[in-house]
């Protein structure tokens, strides 16, 4: 009676290890596949886009199981992002996501990390091609650069003297958009539109205010602003419109609909573009993921599900690699801005 109790209760035991075991397979099967540390780093927190970048990859780390950290400097500088880098480092991180205002600055200390095995993910603002293994851009380079240019050539009919109000002289992706920008004026069609100073505010809306004052006080026939950063066309639609010039000095660039709506309306700009900033740091967790889980290595050609957004592919773009696209750019004007609620 006694041996047969003691059977009976081993066969419960054994049934019941083997319950606690599949229990435990799941759930040990859900780690190695998630639970990762993703740290994003803004060029700045405290602008919009980045905020909406935070709040994209937090969302993405929900559906990934992942832990998503969103910190950074309140001044935009790459020497500000180097503390936040090394203790992303020294925390364990598994992957560091970051937009730079400038490459050489950081990529000393993302070198640093990536020694200490994170991995990093550059995407916006690139930096060193040695210094990250995938960059997620929002959109093509040459697309954006171009857009910019014909978006201002609609409003001041191909014609006058035109400026550029940009970010930081180092900052790569406002750089590489003008390089194309000059690329697409060299198009017959511009042959009476000339690009007279590129000025840069830094993306500190109060430098940015100064600039933009400064250009339209050197160039009093300026025909129009182009401000390839949603704090400078912010700052110069301000700007426009406290000296009463909106309409009469056109404006473009890229800016946030929420930002520009009220200038949209004042008449300021008819016509600037941009693209989903939370899809833009939804993506690039889904990338961050990916690299860590070693599916993503930045060779090209690979291809990976970034969940609601559907397929992507790494590969070249604008000569540049391995590189992730979010999509086309979208185009804001006066009829379709209350779409837009971000
Ligand atoms: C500013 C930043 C950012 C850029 C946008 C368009 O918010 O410079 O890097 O992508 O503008």
């Amino acid at each position: 009676m006694r041996k047969r109790t003691f059977v009976v209760l081993i066969g419960l035991a054994v049934v019941a290890a083997a319950a606690v075991m599949a229990t435990l397979g799941t759930a040990g099967t859900t780690k190695a596949h998630a639970g990762y540390k993703i740290y994003i780093l803004p060029k700045a927190t405290g602008i919009p886009v980045f905020t909406q970048n935070g709040l994209g990859a937090k969302q993405a780390g929900k559906e990934l199981g992942d832990t998503v950290t969103y910190n950074g400097p309140t001044t935009v500088s790459g020497a500000a992002q180097v503390p936040f880098i090394d203790t992303a480092a020294r925390q364990g991180y598994n992957a560091l996501v970051i937009s730079t205002p400038d490459a050489n600055a950081v990529a000393p200390a993302l070198k640093r990390a990536a020694a200490k095995g994170v991995k990093i993910i550059a995407y916006d603002g690139d930096t060193a091609r040695d210094a990250r293994t995938i960059f997620v851009a929002p959109s093509t380079n040459s697309l954006i650069g171009a857009f910019e240019v014909k978006w201002m050539g609609a409003q001041t009919h191909y014609k006058g003297q035109i400026a550029i109000l940009s970010a930081n002289a180092t900052s790569a992706n406002q750089n590489t958009w003008i390089k194309f920008m000059k690329q697409e004026l060299k198009k017959p069609i511009y042959k009476n539109m000339k690009l007279v100073k590129i000025a840069y505010g830094n993306d500190d809306p109060t430098v940015s205010a100064q600039q933009a004052q400064a250009l339209l006080q050197a160039y009093p026939n300026l025909a129009g602003i182009i401000s390839p950063t949603t704090v400078g066309i912010q700052a110069a639609a301000q700007e426009l419109q406290q000296e009463g010039k909106c309409g009469k000095v056109q404006l473009t660039g890229l800016g946030l609909p929420n930002d520009m709506r009220k200038y949209v309306k004042a008449g300021c700009t008819t016509k600037f573009g941009l693209w989903n900033e939370s899809d833009l740091g939804y993506l690039s967790a889904y990338v961050a993921h990916n690299v860590v889980s070693g599916k993503l290595t930045g060779e090209l050609g690979q291809t990976f599900k970034a969940g609601k957004l559907g397929t992507f592919k790494v590969q070249v773009s604008d000569g540049n690699k391995p590189v992730v696209v979010l999509g086309p750019p979208l185009v804001f004007t006066p009829k379709n801005i209350d779409k837009f609620h971000f």
